[in-house]
């Protein structure tokens, strides 16, 4: 028998909340209807592409006096793109709901993200493999993948398999690309009358896939507490040895939102935010100016350390960075199957190449890179497009920039002090953690929801609870259409539907919290310590949820 750890044993007996309304299960519900939805820009071409799931209502679930029959339903279930604390709740709630609405219910888990429903490979639950993972990090219950679902042969493949399987739903639980995937199947599924409903559950530790019904996407509270007390940590140790500058780059593929929750959890000296970048203008020259002004201010005050958080995306983010990477993308999507550049014998070689295919300005930029991180760009993109900024060391970028325009003042004598940096890169360390006890409820509450909503019939919604920052009874259970997220992006090069990213918003009470405090943060060291997520204990200390939803919220409910 495989051995557990301690906290394994007593998270497996953690009983997850519901909001009051699903308390009783699914056949006593009803669901309310919202008024019509459009999706967030490009409404005409999104409607054009998605006739039949385009402009549904957002619904909510209350419970009802009259409780309903429940036919025998067989639903699948995909894990899909990156980890995300909380993804086998969403399976659990799911499964939970699904037998207690009748018992004769099946649900089935494809293996390894999207392809699984593809390929036809699968696994039945039941109580004994569910209860292994209740409450647990990881998406190892069934695995996870990123392939993209959008070719005909493919949808085939997978109303094949959900044919044989008699599986009349799929719930998809993603991020925004994953859940354009949803978006696709359902309205595939549709047009060909295939009986299957498709359901998407929001996941990623990112916090990008949100908006006024969907106040968190399930992931980034527990990512964001892991990165939080690691951070801490560090920010002890620079204080204790005073030695070091730490840049931490933190995980969050576009939007900073995890960066900027980590930061107000300890409260760094430098916090760079993407968006604001963007919004500024800031050349990757002046990023170098701002962080090199308070590293050589600090020094003036005998202070040879401290701590920077940088976000994952950044690169994308600074102009002339983010003009080169789309110039990039969309020759390397040409370049896939070139043969001098798929047989370039030297690393070099490949520069050439892609220098050579650049536009002038784009090109000017890319040369003026190390080679580090030249080569790094040209790392195979996602299949979604995206170029992988995990595998981008920028933090190594900033010192190697800092330390070289450090030199310069140190020659001049402007520059007294000291600096050695050591860097870091946290992502992966978040991922899989046991989910805090809000993921652990939220997830569970999103797992059990989508069965509500394919129970009412609905195809092309995102399971939605709200609330979240009240005790999970008074949490609020519904579904919102996914092509009211929608709008028109260029992939591989061309023009695509996508589920729009969340950015951090610069006028939004979050980002402002920063701005308010952050030379302050700077130059005196108002360090936070958050510790480890604790799961029992004081509700004052396990049930917290992130400083960016409190935040969000309580703006929200004053606007009210
Ligand atoms: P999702 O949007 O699929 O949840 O993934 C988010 C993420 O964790 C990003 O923060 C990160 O850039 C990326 O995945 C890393 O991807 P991979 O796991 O493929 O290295």
């Amino acid at each position: 028998m495989t051995k557990l750890s301690p906290l394994q044993i007593e998270r497996l007996k953690y009983q997850p909340k519901l909001p009051q309304s699903l308390q009783n299960g699914v056949n006593g519900l009803r669901m309310v209807e919202g008024s019509a939805t459009q999706s967030v820009r490009d409404q005409e071409q999104i409607n054009a592409l998605f006739p039949n799931t385009y402009g549904k209502p957002t619904v909510t679930f209350e419970t009802s006096t009259v409780s309903k029959e429940s036919e025998i339903r067989n639903v699948g279930v995909i894990l899909s793109g990156g980890q995300a604390p909380g993804g086998h709740n969403v399976i659990a709630g799911l499964y939970d709901a699904l037998k207690n609405a009748n018992s004769a219910n099946k649900l089935y888990g494809f293996l390894g993200g999207p392809s699984g429903i593809i390929d036809g490979k699968y696994v039945e639950f039941d109580d004994e493999f569910i209860n292994a993972y209740r409450n647990t990090g990881g998406f190892d219950i069934i695995g996870s993948g990123r392939t993209k679902l959008e070719t005909e042969e493919q949808f085939e493949k997978s109303l094949a398999v959900c044919k044989k399987l008699n599986i009349s739903a799929v719930v998809i639980i993603g991020g925004d690309d994953s859940n354009t995937n949803a978006a696709m199947l359902a309205e595939w599924f549709v047009k060909h009358n295939a009986g299957i409903q498709v359901i998407g559950c929001p996941k990623t530790i990112d916090g990008d896939l949100k908006n006024e019904q969907i106040e968190i996407s399930f992931g980034f509270d527990t990512a964001t507490k892991t990165y939080a007390e690691l951070i801490g940590n560090i920010e002890r140790d620079a204080n204790s040895a005073k030695k070091y500058w730490h840049f931490v780059k933190i995980m969050g593929r576009s939007a900073s939102h995890v960066a900027l929750e980590a930061a107000l959890q300890t409260q760094p000296n430098i916090t760079l935010i993407s968006e604001e970048v963007q919004e500024k203008k800031m050349s990757l020259s002046s990023i170098i100016d701002y962080m090199t002004d308070i590293i050589v201010r600090r020094a003036d005050m005998g202070k040879n350390f401290g701590i920077a958080v940088i976000p994952e995306g950044l690169i994308e983010f600074i102009p002339e960075m983010g003009s080169m990477i789309s110039n990039l993308n969309d020759i390397m999507a040409s370049l896939e199957n070139d043969p001098d550049f798929v047989n370039a014998t030297t690393i070099r070689d490949k520069f050439d190449i892609v220098e050579n295919r650049l536009d002038e300005e784009n090109a000017k930029v890319y040369k003026s890179l190390p080679a580090l991180i030249k080569g790094q760009l040209l790392a195979d993109r996602d299949p979604h497009g995206n170029v992988q900024v995990s595998k981008i060391e920028t933090e190594k970028l900033l010192i190697e920039m800092i330390s070289t325009r450090l030199a310069e003042l140190k020659e001049e004598g402007s520059f007294i002090g000291k600096f050695s940096a050591q860097s870091h890169f946290f992502g992966y360390e978040g991922r899989c953690a046991f989910p805090s006890n809000f993921d652990a409820d939220y997830c569970y509450s999103l797992g059990y929801n989508a069965f509500a909503l394919i129970s009412f019939g609905m195809t092309g919604y995102l399971s939605s609870v709200r609330n979240l920052t009240e005790s999970a009874d008074k949490w609020i259970a519904g579904g919102v259409p996914l092509t009211m997220m929608m709008n028109m992006e260029k992939r591989h090069g061309e023009m695509k539907p996508v589920i729009q990213k969340a950015l951090v918003r610069l006028d939004g009470p979050v980002f402002k919290q920063l701005q308010d405090n952050r030379e302050d943060w700077a130059m005196n060291d108002r360090y936070l310590f958050p510790g480890a997520i604790q799961y029992f204990g004081p509700s004052s200390v396990c049930d917290i949820t992130t400083v960016t939803l409190q935040l969000e919220r309580s703006k929200e409910l004053a606007s009210v």
